[in-house]
């Protein structure tokens, strides 16, 4: 037989039908062993799930809540309140408030090798570090994949990633992905998995390499995995969970698209400048530079490893800014308690806030104007943390506790060593599926937050309307629908809409689009490479569909957002020739024949014929027609 790379193997195991696995770029159809959602994105999938009419979920599927942590106000809790209730009536584990983040908590408890598994959260690729095969996605696929236990996606490229050496001392599994970052840049991982190997995976523990897996999302990249081995071993064992394990590895000879070496005795301390994590440069060049606070935690780096080599570089001195740390879960919580540190990060003048994303969602821990936050997490997009003249750079805990030591950029001055990982299970937290008699009679409790599904028309033959606005590259789902002090209104698609969409590129964005929407118009989004890159958060996608967007022309889209974009009947099309971009200015008035969605497509403007490009597939043509997932969802299931 062929010798298979790990990925091969994983998704063989997961084809429906079975068979040959298809060529890469051709959509495929694999069985899902574990869906979830977070809170944010949970109340939608949740929503979508309840009109798909489905009374059980198939896969094992959890919510959890850590996002939307907040709770001034009656809008956070409701949707708790909701999240909770329809987990208990449909068997879906739920995991409350307080008891970690999505990622971090799915790692320590839920994940095993070899699985396969879909969140909507683009950081699902976190459970990569497990040897296990995840992917991030909008809350209606992860949705569909409660109620069928299927998930479609093209057959991603697989990239080998082999690491030898062994990381020097003061340089993390954070400076491998900001090396990472640094090769491929903001883009280069579309349509990849990137699959780890070589002598030197063995010098990680699962938590490292869970936060390379975790920033693969930060390169646009499908997933990224690592093998299963003896550290895999030592990691679900030491959580109580070794019968888990299983070796998993690819074959000597598999094939991969390319392939690319990492030395990691090369690397050096490194940090991911505003306004983009691929804005790699190494610490040393910016020594001295001046800071105002420090955050640690986030689904990236807030295992118990990250945070006590945090609290022993801190040991027995006081921090000179502000510092904030977010531990990954309870169970990281309780280890450091044991271990030793919570004491003495308080000591250290350290602000222990709750086992959740906090800042990193810009939920709270926002910096002072003008300030420059240093933070262990894996964005920092421009007005991400709730300052919009703040400046977020990323850096490794060791970096970030050097430097809050110091109030400047710093590199560690000390070795550290640090106490062994004390056994902790804290599955005590989380509320388990109810037998399904039992489960029948819970009543779902919907506060007023909890806004029904805005139902969305068919696709007309002619897109004629206006170009509400024209964008440059990169632009990212926070720059399209921010999150921060707007999370309340996930549950609220109107509000979240108005007060929301674009806000930070144009704040007359949602007046113009509602009003040229009452007017007849069909609204046009121009940009150019890498559109929607980032978060997974469907309401990117959903929130402009409200306002009247129809479709949305680019030089190249962001994998997870363009599936949510089709989800919610928006036409995304690429320009054939990228020049055509310099064609088109906001406020042009434009048509697009829609009619034959696999014929030749082109975008009339000022008196030109512009070609383009579907970057929808030709699976999706039927849903755009009928205006959306759900739309063709009910007219399939629902006659
Ligand atoms: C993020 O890091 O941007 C989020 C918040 O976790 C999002 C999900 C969301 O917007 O709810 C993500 O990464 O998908
Ligand atoms: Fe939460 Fe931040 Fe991770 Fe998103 S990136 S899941 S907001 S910790």
């Amino acid at each position: 037989m062929k010798p298979m790379n790990l990925t091969e193997k994983i998704f063989a195991a997961h084809l429906v039908g079975g068979g040959a696995l298809p060529p890469a770029g051709e959509v495929v159809t694999i069985r899902i062993d574990e869906a979830f959602t977070q809170d944010a994105t949970g109340t939608m999938a949740m929503l979508q799930l309840e009109a798909m009419g489905v009374q059980r979920v198939k896969p094992l599927s959890v919510n959890f809540v850590d996002h939307s942590m907040m709770q001034s106000g009656f809008r956070n809790p409701d949707d708790h309140e909701y999240l909770r209730t329809v987990s208990q009536k449909l068997g879906i584990i739920f995991s409350p408030p307080g008891a970690g983040i999505c990622h971090f908590l799915n790692l320590e408890n839920f994940v095993k090798p070899g699985m396969t598994g879909i969140g909507a959260d683009s950081h699902t690729v976190n459970a990569g570090g497990m040897g296990a095969i995840y992917f991030g996605a909008g809350g209606y696929d992860v949705a569909l994949a409660m109620a069928t236990g299927e998930y479609q996606i093209p057959m991603p490229q697989v990239v080998k990633i082999n690491l030898v050496g062994r990381l020097p001392a003061g340089v993390m599994a954070m400076d491998v992905i900001l090396k990472m970052l640094s090769i491929f840049g903001v883009k280069g991982g579309k349509g990849k998995i990137f699959e780890y190997a070589g002598p030197a995976v063995a010098t990680l523990s699962v938590p490292e390499r869970a936060t390379i897996t975790n920033m693969g999302a930060e390169m646009g990249a499908s997933t990224s995995i690592f093998p299963s081995d003896e550290r895999t071993r030592e990691y679900l064992e030491s959580r109580g969970r070794g019968a888990d394990y299983q070796p998993l590895a690819a074959d000597d000879g598999a094939q991969y698209i390319s392939e690319t070496e990492i030395d990691l005795s090369t690397l050096v301390p490194l940090v991911a400048l505003y306004p983009s994590p691929d804005k790699v440069e190494t610490v040393a060049a910016h020594l001295g530079t001046r800071i105002n606070q420090v955050c640690v935690g986030s689904c990236t780096n807030s295992s118990f490893e990250n945070i006590a080599s945090f609290a022993e570089l801190l040991k027995g001195r006081r921090v000179a800014v502000d510092t904030l740390l977010y531990p990954g879960s309870r169970a990281v919580a309780i280890q450091l308690t044991n271990a030793g540190y919570m004491t003495s990060l308080w000591r250290s003048g350290v602000r222990v806030m709750e086992n959740g994303c906090g800042a990193c969602i810009g939920q709270g821990g926002s910096p002072v104007s003008k300030g420059i936050s240093l933070r262990t997490f894996n964005r920092n997009f421009p007005k991400r943390s709730g300052t919009p003249d703040a400046q977020v750079h990323l850096v490794s805990p060791l970096v970030a506790a050097a430097s809050a030591l110091t109030g400047v950029m710093s590199l560690p001055d000390r070795a550290v060593e640090i106490n062994a990982v004390p056994q902790v299970d804290d599955t005590a937290s989380f509320l388990m599926p109810l037998p399904e008699a039992e489960a029948a009679r819970v009543e779902v409790i919907r506060g007023p937050n909890i806004m029904a599904l805005p139902d969305f028309e068919p696709l007309p033959s002619c897109l004629v309307g206006e170009v509400l606005l024209k964008l440059g590259d990169n632009i990212s789902t926070d720059d399209i629908q921010p999150a921060g002090v707007y999370l309340p209104l996930r549950s609220n698609v109107k509000e979240y809409a108005m007060q929301a969409t674009f806000n930070q590129v144009d704040t007359s964005f949602s007046k113009r689009a509602v009003a040229h929407r009452d007017a007849g118009g069909h609204g046009i989004l121009v940009g150019r490479e890498n559109y929607g890159q980032g978060s997974s958060r469907e309401h990117a996608a959903l929130c402009p569909r409200w306002l009247g967007i129809r479709a949305v022309v680019v030089a190249q889209f962001a994998r997870i957002h363009v599936a949510n974009l089709v989800n919610f009947g928006i036409v995304p099309l690429t320009f054939k020739n990228t020049a055509d971009y310099d064609k088109i200015n906001q406020g042009d008035k434009v048509s697009i024949d829609v009619s034959n969605l696999e014929g030749d497509l082109f975008m009339e403007v000022n008196g030109e014929k512009i070609p383009l490009v579907p970057a929808f597939e030709p699976k999706d043509v039927a849903q755009l027609k009928l205006g959306g997932a759900m739309s063709q969802f009910k007219a399939t299931y629902c006659k």
